[in-house]
């Protein structure tokens, strides 16, 4: 049965769009601005994502139990820990859970070799008022939800002050980009070399949706778009991660059983 998400926390006000943090001035004429600094390794490291044969792929997750179970623990988390818990640490944690199911997805390519690597260290997009940054969170596989919040914290907070270290940004293997804490359904991720693979989380929206009976059901809907490096990566393996991740989000107690 699909899960009816008749209480809890009433998702989600339509993003709010917060005022400019600085003025900005209308231009009086044209003003030349050198590429430099993390705009400078955007500009280099997406040139290089050029020469990678993108394939999309696209679902949409019913995440219902999930902010039901985000919304019980959001205060408790809070108050014992200081920590801001957002939806984020469940969504690593399961995504680690369904690399484990298919390593190709957490590989590298090395000249004519695919390296496997044994850490899920997930990068997070992470939008900073420096520029666009891509820390990541190491060796995802040993960590329980409640230590990914406090990295994903630090890491936040880190990028808001301009603290992010190079050992924060070195040696990851998958990615997440979560845009939909700013706005927006879907995205078409850009793989970060020399990774294979990148999601992009969409908006939760509340929306109707059809049970398997056939009813109107109110669903909390979020869609990831998947890109994947064509060249090693298959559609269909990345259905099936996709769907091993969809069934632990969707019905997140289904993770307790592979937790440590
Ligand atoms: N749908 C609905 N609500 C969401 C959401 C989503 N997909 N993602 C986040 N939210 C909510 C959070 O739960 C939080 O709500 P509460 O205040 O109720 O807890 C609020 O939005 C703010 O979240 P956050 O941004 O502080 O925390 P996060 O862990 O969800 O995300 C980070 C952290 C670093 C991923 C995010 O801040 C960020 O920088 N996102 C932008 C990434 C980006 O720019 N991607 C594009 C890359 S290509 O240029």
């Amino acid at each position: 049965l699909l899960y009816i998400g008749q209480s809890g926390p009433s998702l989600t006000a339509p993003p709010t769009v917060p005022p400019p943090s600085t003025k900005v001035t209308p231009l009086a004429e044209d003003r030349i601005e050198p590429i430099k600094g993390i705009r400078k390794v955007m500009f280099t490291s997406m040139k290089e994502s050029l020469s990678i044969p993108h394939f999309g792929y696209d679902d949409e997750f019913d995440l219902g139990q999930l902010v039901d179970l985000r919304y019980k623990l959001k205060k408790e988390v809070k108050h014992t820990t200081g920590l801001k818990l957002s939806y984020m640490p469940f969504i690593i944690k399961a995504t680690s859970l369904a690399l484990k199911e298919h390593p190709i997805l957490n590989s590298q390519i090395d000249g004519d070799n695919l390296v496997f690597k044994a850490d899920h260290n997930i990068c997070i997009a992470t939008d900073t008022p420096h520029g666009l940054l891509l820390p990541c969170i190491k060796q995802v596989q040993n960590l329980s939800i409640l230590d990914i919040t406090a990295e994903l914290n630090r890491l936040h907070e880190a990028g808001l002050n301009n603290k992010i270290s190079p050992a924060d940004i070195a040696g990851g293997s998958f990615s997440l980009s979560n845009i939909g804490n700013i706005g927006g359904t879907y995205a078409r991720p850009v793989i970060f070399p020399p990774q294979v693979a990148i999601g992009a989380l969409g908006r939760i929206q509340v929306l109707p949706r059809f049970d398997y009976h056939g009813n109107v059901v109110k669903a909390h809907v979020m869609c990831i778009s998947w890109s994947g490096d064509h060249r090693v990566i298959e559609g269909a393996t990345m259905a099936r991660f996709s769907n091993q991740l969809k069934d632990y989000l969707e019905e997140p107690a289904k993770m307790l059983m592979h937790l440590k």
